[in-house]
């Protein structure tokens, strides 16, 4: 008994330390070539989005984030509180509990949307999850607090989304708390819509994932904003950090409602190649965070570069939107490299649409933002989401979505 004990010690331990090898040594990255993002027989806009845009939706459907249902039929909002006077008066703010399915005991998603006041038309919005409650985006105690996550203190990550200033800029910001719709571990699905809706929504819990579902909340998100006579539903740009970042820009591959896309240090699973071998792997992301993709996605833990797709494919999915990939120098686990290299493997989508790309071919200076309908940029500093990002965020929209 104590041998056994003692064996699966040693081969637990053996395999964790193979887990835990990461590179950070360019040097050692190879150069394996990225799958084929334009077959041969692509050689139009329209034949991209006849053809080659459903198979590589279909592809990653299947083999990583799984499907992404529909609208629920009987979507019905209760707003909880209007302050005509947030952020030091500057804007207006709305909270609206859009339940999901019918009745008052369905799931439900609580929205804080923030408009600007000063505005004779529509105004265009930014949105994205936030990970710790609405309450923490801002230091504004009109927004309603959670039982659940009460213990994060209101407006604790009010630098990372600046609210006040993103209003100045004539934009509005709307949010909603992830684990509303499926909370982070790998039994979140079990209280989250991933089970609770299943009836509802035709699916399967194990038929999606917990980056597909928070992606899918952020298009209940887009149903209830084109229903907002303030807001300009054709301007929607959708945004996200990090894991929120892989939401988003799943979300905006299955959902064209978004107009502009920015992914935020976004990373493995998201913006960055998963064939190079540096910073986050497949296999560690997989054994982390196993409730972020499907089954079907842990047969490539050993071997990415195996997988019939890469993340330029899913960046491309994004054309002809404007495109936003940001990195951070300090940032290394998400790969700034692999970020912008998916960014400039995705251009030759959007040439077809006749837009520009990067117009560079290596990674720039940090801080030097580069190119056009795609952009990308490395700000000097760590894993976060801060002013500068915003502000180039911002430009970007008043150029490409004016
Ligand atoms: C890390 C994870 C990343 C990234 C990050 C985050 O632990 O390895 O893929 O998503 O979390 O979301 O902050």
């Amino acid at each position: 008994m104590k041998k056994i004990l003692l064996f699966s010690l040693v081969t637990l331990s053996l395999q964790l330390s193979a887990q835990e090898v990461f590179n950070y040594d360019e040097a050692k990255v190879g150069n394996l070539p990225l799958p084929v993002l334009l077959t041969p027989d692509v050689k139009t806009a329209a034949d991209w989005k006849r053809s080659r845009r459903p198979e590589i939706l279909q592809l990653f459907t299947t083999h990583m984030y799984g499907v992404y249902p529909g609208k629920p039929a009987h979507m019905h909002t209760l707003v909880q509180r209007i302050d005509s006077n947030a952020l030091g008066g500057t804007a207006i703010s709305k909270q609206v509990r859009l339940f999901l399915a019918k009745g008052d005991q369905a799931p439900f998603m609580d929205i804080l949307l923030y408009l600007p006041k000063k505005t004779s038309k529509p105004v265009p919005v930014f949105i994205g999850c936030n990970f710790l409650g609405n309450h923490t985006i801002s230091g504004d105690t009109n927004i309603l607090v959670k039982q659940v996550i009460n213990p994060v203190a209101l407006g604790f990550q009010e630098r990372r989304w600046e609210a006040a200033k993103i209003i100045e800029k004539g934009y509005g910001l709307a949010t909603f708390h992830y684990g509303d719709v499926e909370p982070d571990s790998s039994n979140g699905w079990k209280t989250g819509v991933r089970s609770r809706m299943q009836e509802e929504l035709k699916t399967a819990p194990e038929a999606w994932s917990a980056i597909g579902v928070w992606a899918w909340g952020l298009s209940r998100l887009m149903d209830h904003l084109e229903t907002e006579k303030n807001v300009d539903a054709k301007r929607v740009i959708i945004t996200g950090h990090s894991r929120l970042g892989k939401a988003a820009l799943w979300a905006a591959a299955n959902d064209t409602r978004f107009a502009a896309v920015v992914s935020n240090n976004s990373g493995e699973g998201g913006a960055a190649l998963s064939t190079r071998w540096f910073g986050e792997t497949t296999l560690r992301i997989n054994t982390r965070f196993p409730h972020w993709f499907i089954a079907a996605y842990k047969q490539y833990n050993e071997k990415p570069e195996t997988l019939p797709f890469d993340q330029h494919m899913l960046l491309a999915l994004i054309a002809p939107r404007p495109l936003y990939v940001a990195s951070a120098t300090e940032d290394l686990w998400t790969d700034p490299t692999g970020e912008f290299l998916a960014a400039k493997a995705a251009e030759p989508v959007y040439k077809l649409f006749k837009y520009e790309g990067l117009g560079v071919s290596a990674i720039p200076a940090p801080d030097h933002p580069v190119g056009k309908r795609i952009r990308y940029h490395l700000r000097t500093g760590k894993h976060d989401i801060l002013w500068y990002d915003w502000e180039q965020f911002i430009r970007f929209a008043k150029e490409e979505l004016p």
